[in-house]
């Protein structure tokens, strides 16, 4: 219980000291008197904090403080889960603001973020407030320990942050070219990437604790979305693959072969105090058995629960846990699948079907020290804001995928009725980028965020890295199309893309290239009658969030109010990073099919208010507090396999449909951009 008023970071941002697990603050607060801490730029402001009596916060506090947390652990989701609950729970914002700092300086510090972020995001009264970028907060877990220690010491040494001198990211620091998986460096350990892959699990957790608020689990098609988000993921992989002459990815089918692919993230986690631990090539994978970590899982089990899972898909429908069945329909089927296989809370039978995609990551991240012998930590795999960088992450979640598409693959196709609009025709499509058409370019670009937050105990100023990233040419689609139903009509206009030749350089078939298909853009149009042409911009993509969010409270005034649009959500952190929204192409240019569909939204539309909702990236990360808005099935057209006539993308086509070929190409030069403020 703080006697004496705590002075606090605006965000509530965990420190990067090592401490004993003892009130931090009192050794704290005589630096701080000393220096007045800053919120708002130059003008010093002090926060005082409502006396009140603290809830029991010590089941949190039993993981220490330096200890390395894992949503992936059930027992640290149980941990979290209390402090979500006790932090939603608190009646004004003033009550929580004093227990988040009590908790601040007791709790683990990535716990800590963890549940006061989920608290922000369901909270009624917090909508309109924002957390600094989990990657200003933990830089540890984006960028290579040799970086952050220049990072540190620029702040450290160099008193004024105007005279700082931006530390650079190398681009091939994790692995050389004889690493052929490296060549996806770029995609695997983007800023971006990672970053909405943290806020995906953030905004849809596995588990609340009792007696927290269901919805906050519980969420509109919440298990459907964990396998359409993923699957997306693995069809821009493989897309990249392509553009770098590589095979498509091997799933990880097999549990006792060894994992080829080895992984050295070069980066020490802050909070542990350790390096992450490296996976070297062909390790193979053991039942993991650490009663520190309160986890034990058996490769039998995994392959219990696989087995049974691939049953019930080929059996239609699951067991409950009173042994009644639920059908595994057209339209639920694969909600319910989504909530067994990753498993979250919502999965009707845990005891039948287990755990299979947390504790793959579980067992794939603790490979390298099984039983704890060695003391180590988890590897990457063990956490959202860090799996996507090993190339395993890709491996695990094909074989999860592949388990979706059986269950996908076992329903009707789709008729030429389902597909078609009767009396809406478009007549073609064509991609315009810098006044050419069907072309788009690739390139490097340097972009600056500021780490101060995470290296900087005392706020002196920004301290900024600069990494490298790929980016494209902004384009716009002009899209042709008829009306000749004489009254005004509502369309639904998806657009895809995939890439038309396959590993073998062979136009690819149609059963391939839609799981190859990454959704670009989709939106709600009326058509009057007759004929129109309908223009939209890349920049507009209902997938991603704008560069300037991605790396948000980028003002060099640290803790400088951001605009009120920047501000509006929380939630709007998760999306595809815009500058990832097209894969990178090769040097001598590569074809893609760019696809375009007009449906019928008067029976897709979900009616509801988007207003402040923050649904710029609903087709990856939904509508907070809406329901998912489209009433098909997440990646239709494109989620089943076709029907048996249509061997290519072209006989697949009804007259509402229309395709392009768009060729990408990649100019292998960097961009700088100093001035991040410039960016739009
Ligand atoms: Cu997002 Cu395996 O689910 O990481």
């Amino acid at each position: 219980h703080p006697t004496e008023p705590v002075f606090m970071d605006k965000g509530g941002d965990g420190t990067m000291f090592n401490v004993p697990d003892h009130y931090l603050t009192d050794q704290y607060t005589k630096i701080c008197k000393k220096t007045q801490y800053r919120i708002g730029g130059s003008k010093a402001r002090m926060i005082d904090l409502k006396e009140i009596s603290i809830p029991d916060l010590s089941f949190p506090m039993s993981l220490g403080r330096t200890e390395q947390f894992s949503l992936m652990l059930k027992s640290h989701r149980q941990m979290a889960g209390h402090l979500i609950e006790v932090f939603t729970k608190l009646l004004s914002v003033e009550d929580l603001l004093s227990v988040a700092a009590f908790a601040r300086d007791r709790v683990n510090a990535v716990m800590f973020h963890y549940a006061l972020s989920v608290a922000l995001l369901h909270r009624p009264d917090t909508q309109g407030l924002d957390l600094p970028s989990f990657a200003q907060s933990f830089p540890d877990r984006f960028i290579d320990s040799q970086v952050l220690r220049s990072v540190r010491e620029q702040s450290f040494v160099v008193e004024e942050s105007e005279s700082r001198v931006p530390i650079v990211v190398p681009v091939n620091y994790t692995a050389s070219d004889l690493d052929h998986e490296h060549r996806l460096w770029y995609f695997r350990e983007d800023l971006g990437i990672n970053l909405h892959h943290w806020h995906w699990h953030l905004i849809y957790p596995i588990e609340i604790s009792d007696g927290a608020d269901r919805r906050i689990v519980d969420k509109d098609r919440r298990g459907e979305l964990f396998y359409y988000m993923h699957q997306q993921v693995m069809a821009r992989y493989n897309a990249e693959r392509l553009s770098n002459h590589m095979a498509r990815v091997q799933p990880l089918n097999d549990l006792d072969e060894p994992i080829a692919e080895g992984y050295f993230p070069k980066m020490d986690s802050t909070v542990a105090s350790r390096a992450y631990p490296p996976r070297f090539d062909n390790t193979q994978l053991s039942d993991v058995d650490r009663p520190a970590n309160q986890i034990k899982v058996g490769l039998n089990d995994m392959k219990r629960w696989i087995d049974r899972i691939y049953q019930a898909i080929h059996q239609g429908y699951v067991l409950d846990t009173n042994n009644e069945r639920i059908q595994l329909d057209e339209v639920k089927g694969i909600d319910y699948l989504g909530n067994i296989i990753e498993a979250s809370v919502l999965s009707p039978n845990t005891a039948l079907y287990g755990d299979v995609h947390n504790m793959g990551h579980v067992l794939i991240s603790y490979s390298h020290d099984p039983t704890n012998k060695h003391l180590e930590n988890q590897g990457v795999m063990g956490d959202s804001t860090t799996a996507m960088r090993d190339p395993v992450f890709y491996k695990w979640h094909a074989f999860i995928d592949n388990i979706f598409q059986e269950h996908k693959g076992r329903l009707p196709a789709y008729t030429e009725e389902d597909l078609s609009y009767p009396g809406i025709t478009v007549q073609n499509i064509n991609v315009i980028s810098q006044d050419r058409i069907n072309r788009i370019t690739t390139f490097w670009q340097e972009s600056d965020v500021d780490m101060s937050r995470g290296v900087d105990f005392l706020p002196r100023g920004s301290v900024v890295a600069r990494f490298t990233h790929l980016q494209h040419n902004p384009f716009t689609y002009s899209i042709n199309m008829v009306n000749s139903t004489g009254a005004t009509k509502f369309g639904y206009v998806r657009i895809f893309m995939a890439p038309k030749l396959d590993d073998r350089n062979a136009p690819m078939f149609m059963a391939d290239q839609r799981r190859m298909m990454i959704e670009l853009d989709k939106f709600g149009i009326s058509i009057p009658p007759g004929q129109h042409r309908f223009v939209r911009s890349s920049t507009e993509s209902s997938v991603t969030i704008p560069f300037k969010r991605t790396f948000r409270n980028l003002d060099n005034n640290r803790g400088a109010a951001n605009s009120p649009e920047e501000l509006e959500n929380f939630f709007c952190g998760c999306g595809w990073p815009n500058h990832m929204l097209v894969p990178k192409g090769r040097v001598e240019g590569m074809s893609f099919e760019l696809f375009v569909m007009i449906s019928n939204y008067d029976n897709e539309r979900v009616d509801q208010t988007l207003v402040g909702s923050c649904s710029d990236a609903a087709s990856y990360c939904g509508v907070r507090d809406r329901l998912y808005p489209d009433r098909r099935s997440m990646g239709f057209p494109f989620d089943r396999v076709p029907r048996m006539s249509a061997v290519l993308l072209k006989d697949f086509l009804t007259p509402n449909m229309s395709t392009v070929e768009v060729n990408i190409t990649h100019e292998d030069r960097t961009v700088k951009l100093p001035q991040l403020a410039n960016l739009s």
